[in-house]
């Protein structure tokens, strides 16, 4: 069965892999998968035909047959539960495994997007200097906490998971900001993932799209 994705047709991040599909590309890299991409436009995102696959108008979705998702969460599962290579075998790994990619979207990235807002979207309001110490506080509460757990080793739990992609991902994010220079065992973490073949492969595929345009 082909398998279908959207993405923007330009990223508003000019090719730095930040928008979501990329952990989707990767996913499927890491899979062994084919799969074909429909880039999509801001005003096509909130257009009838693209909220019939995605109710919130945005980017990724996912085709394949009959069955369409949305969430970049549930489309990783359901590319890790189908496919070798991104959980492990046993039922309690894989339940771990499933564990750090809640953890990554659900307690990791919301700060990290509350910082994206208030950096780009709030930065020229009379309160955003005040606002800001606060919104980075959470963030290096989350990142603290995380870099003790990771501690020395190379992934979360074990070998490299769908928990490690959905982290990296998060966390590629605040590489822009400078806060992952200062917690040296994460910005490790990150440089090891973005090292991995199936990563290189979904970046390089991003930037064809999204490739700043020569002067
Ligand atoms: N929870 C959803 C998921 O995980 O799939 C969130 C999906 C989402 O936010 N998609 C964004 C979108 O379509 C694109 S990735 N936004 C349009 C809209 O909401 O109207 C977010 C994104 C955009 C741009 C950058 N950037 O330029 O750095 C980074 C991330």
């Amino acid at each position: 069965m082909s398998i279908t994705i959207t993405a923007f047709d330009r990223s508003p991040d000019g090719g730095r892999g930040l928008a979501r599909d990329t952990r989707v590309r990767w996913a499927l890299e890491e899979a062994g998968q084919v799969y074909g991409v429909r880039l999509v436009s801001w005003s096509g995102m909130k257009e009838a035909d693209h909220l019939a696959l995605h109710p919130f108008g945005q980017i990724p979705t996912y085709e394949e047959g009959e069955l369409v998702l949305f969430e970049t969460g549930a489309i990783v599962l359901h590319i890790a539960e189908r496919h070798a290579g991104l959980l492990p075998a046993d039922a309690s790994g894989r339940a771990r495994a499933i564990t750090w990619m809640f953890a990554a979207l659900n307690t990791v990235e919301p700060p990290i997007l509350e910082l994206a807002t208030a950096r780009l979207l709030e930065g020229d309001r009379p309160w955003a200097a005040q606002r800001m110490p606060l919104v980075l506080d959470r963030v290096r509460e989350r990142l603290g906490q995380l870099s003790r757990r990771l501690g020395d080793d190379d992934w979360l739990d074990g070998a490299f998971s769908a928990g490690d992609l959905m982290m990296v991902s998060v966390l590629l994010r605040l590489r822009i900001p400078g806060l992952l220079d200062e917690y040296p065992k994460l910005a490790a973490y990150v440089a090891r993932g973005e090292a991995r073949p199936a990563y290189q492969r979904a970046f390089a595929a991003q930037l064809a799209v999204n490739k700043p345009l020569a002067d």
